[in-house]
């Protein structure tokens, strides 16, 4: 039975400050779903999801998605794991920029290289939120927080020149509050055969505004096929912290975890349900 959006509902209290960006996400991720659900006749029981710890892990409380809620950094990995568990799952993560970007950046990167059937979604707001407001490492040069009153000292990663750099299969940058395009990004990135990481603006009200800042410089990409050249120019335009670009930077088609799945023959006596599909 395909899913309605009241499916997804889970009742539980939400917690997120009035205001955050994370509302308009969960929606958005629950219309994706409840469309990738009736585009490719799926049940709820066809999608597993993971989540990290921060305020973006609460996704786990408020999506009724079964699935893993994860130790912090580690959501890549759970999925890695689910997929191989049973590759016919529609898996979906999501981490924070400091759970993805700083303890989890190994799996971020290795994800890319296995190449897993899979969607990543990273709640950017450019700050460890939960507690309390220390830098990420996608926070600016110079960001006060209690722990660094004298201003953070180390430049910032752009996470999509290192994903785009990497081969990365399926890179987007969205801001839930563009909602439509949202909705269509996170629906193509589900369907898409591969690694799909979307990185997504997710202003802190109570501890960075700097993604307020910078969504004034905001500007959708119609295109989205470019070469690999030309996706970190688009990438590096956030350097200069002059232009934002939104949407779909690079797509490249190419072998998958699955594809690969013979070469995990060491796993048939333990996990059968790999070999099951
Ligand atoms: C292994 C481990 N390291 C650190 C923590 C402490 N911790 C819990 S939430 C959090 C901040 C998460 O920040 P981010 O991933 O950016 O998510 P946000 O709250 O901003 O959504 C940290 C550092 C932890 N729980 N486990
Ligand atoms: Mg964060």
């Amino acid at each position: 039975m395909t899913i309605k959006e009241s499916d997804l509902v889970t009742g539980a209290e939400m917690t997120w400050c009035p205001g955050c960006n994370n509302f308009m996400l969960l929606s958005a991720v629950k219309k994706a779903i409840k469309n990738v659900s009736v585009d490719k006749g799926l049940d709820r029981k066809d999608f597993s999801m993971a989540a990290g710890i921060g305020c973006h892990g609460k996704m786990f409380d408020y999506l009724n998605v079964g699935g893993v809620y994860n130790l912090h950094g580690r959501v890549l990995p759970t999925m890695i794991g689910t997929k191989i568990g049973n590759p016919s799952l529609e898996v979906i993560g999501f981490g924070g920029d400091g759970d993805t970007y700083s303890e989890g950046v190994s799996h971020f990167i290795h994800a890319s290289r296995f190449n897993p059937d899979m969607t990543m979604v990273v709640h950017n707001n450019k700050v460890f939120a939960l507690t309390t407001g220390q830098a990420t490492p996608t926070s600016e040069k110079g960001f006060k927080s209690k722990a660094q009153p004298k201003g953070h000292t180390e430049p910032a990663l752009n996470p999509l020149e290192l994903a785009i750099a990497n081969n990365t299969s399926f890179v987007a940058r969205v801001d839930p509050k563009k909602f439509g395009k949202t909705v269509e990004v996170l629906e193509k990135a589900m369907k898409w055969e591969g690694f799909s990481y979307i990185d997504v603006i997710m202003s802190c009200k109570k501890y960075s505004q700097e993604m307020d800042m910078l969504n004034e410089k905001s500007y959708w990409m119609e295109e989205e096929r470019r070469t690999k050249e030309k996706a970190l120019k688009k990438a590096a335009e956030w350097n200069e912290k002059e232009k934002l670009p939104l949407g779909i930077f690079y797509m490249e088609k190419k072998e998958t975890m699955s594809d690969r799945k013979d070469s995990l023959s060491s796993l048939k006596d333990e996990n059968k349900g790999w070999f099951q599909t």
